[in-house]
């Protein structure tokens, strides 16, 4: 999954894709160097971003989405708002990436099981201004999958079909540093649920603390793209569904590596690079 922020602030590439038209680009660029879906953002994420008004999150995302499906891009679309959710679907994109997993807007839930759309379910445990206050776990590994297990709940208790659904750990949402490296080494314990894995570790602070220089400086975003793809290898070997990644080429290249690896070990077809990705439904138990 390529990511394609149309964002001026977003943490690991703001402002670099901000007009319709380098947006498209570089989406298509993600295309060639091996994505096989495109994400697509209008609100940034990143540690104490303030939130965009709809209005602007709809015309930042919304012609980059047609602009994109009419190229023939799979195209998801990364939002917290069922009304931009809605809007995505209605131009073409088949997956809605909810960063909140249902609980930013009480209409989400609804809206996915009216549509059938495929949705990502993250753990989150507020927005961006808050959510590094919230890195407080007994058991990381326990507690999210407990959070993701309420999402999961209220989602079906909506209507949401289990097909529909892929879970995500929310790798650097109320996770600064530590906590993010049991929820990767345990990634067997989220996949356990049955459900389609993503995992989106691409450029986050936690590898700009592991890659830091001799005098604890983080290393900066765009030198991240290493250690992204060594996880994505690792995710994939794992049975992940996909990795989010700015950079797609290490990534996909880390993607066929790990298949390779897992058919020499005679893995099964699951995992990254099977070719459900382009149904309409992606998601549910396997
Ligand atoms: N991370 C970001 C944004 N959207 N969506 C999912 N499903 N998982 C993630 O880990 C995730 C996401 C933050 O990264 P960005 O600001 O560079 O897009």
């Amino acid at each position: 999954m390529g990511v394609v922020n149309v964002t001026p602030d977003s943490f690991s590439d703001g402002g670099r894709w901000f007009t319709t038209s380098s947006a498209v680009a570089h989406g298509l660029q993600l295309l060639a160097d091996g994505a096989d879906l495109l994400d697509v953002g209008g609100e940034s994420t990143r540690p104490n971003a303030p939130r965009v008004p709809v209005d602007e999150e709809l015309s930042r995302v919304l012609p980059v989405v047609r602009e994109l499906v009419a190229h023939g891009a799979t195209v998801s679309v990364d939002t917290t708002r069922a009304v931009v959710a809605q809007q995505a679907v209605d131009a073409g994109a088949l997956l809605v990436n909810d960063v909140s997993g249902g609980l930013a807007d009480p209409e989400m839930a609804a809206l996915v099981a009216r549509t059938g759309v495929a949705y990502v379910a993250m753990h989150w445990r507020g927005h961006a201004d808050v959510m590094d206050a919230h890195d407080r776990y007994d058991d990381v590994v326990a507690d999210v999958l407990a959070e993701l297990r309420t999402r999961l709940a209220e989602l079906r208790a909506a209507g949401v079909r289990d097909e529909q659904v892929v879970l995500d750990p929310g790798l650097g949402f109320a996770k600064a540093g530590a906590s993010n490296w049991p929820l990767l080494a345990h990634l067997d314990v989220l996949q356990a649920e049955g459900f389609p894995v993503l995992v989106g570790a691409s450029r986050k602070r936690f590898l700009g603390h592991l890659l830091a220089g001799p005098d604890g400086t983080p290393a900066p975003p765009d030198e991240r793209d290493g250690a992204t793809a060594a996880i994505s290898a690792l995710a994939a070997a794992a049975g992940a569904w996909a990795v989010r990644v700015h950079e797609a080429r290490g990534s996909a290249d880390a993607v066929r590596v790990a298949a390779a690896w897992r058919a020499a070990r005679g893995g099964g077809k699951d995992g990254i690079g099977h070719d459900d990705v382009h149904d309409e439904t992606v998601g549910g138990p396997r």
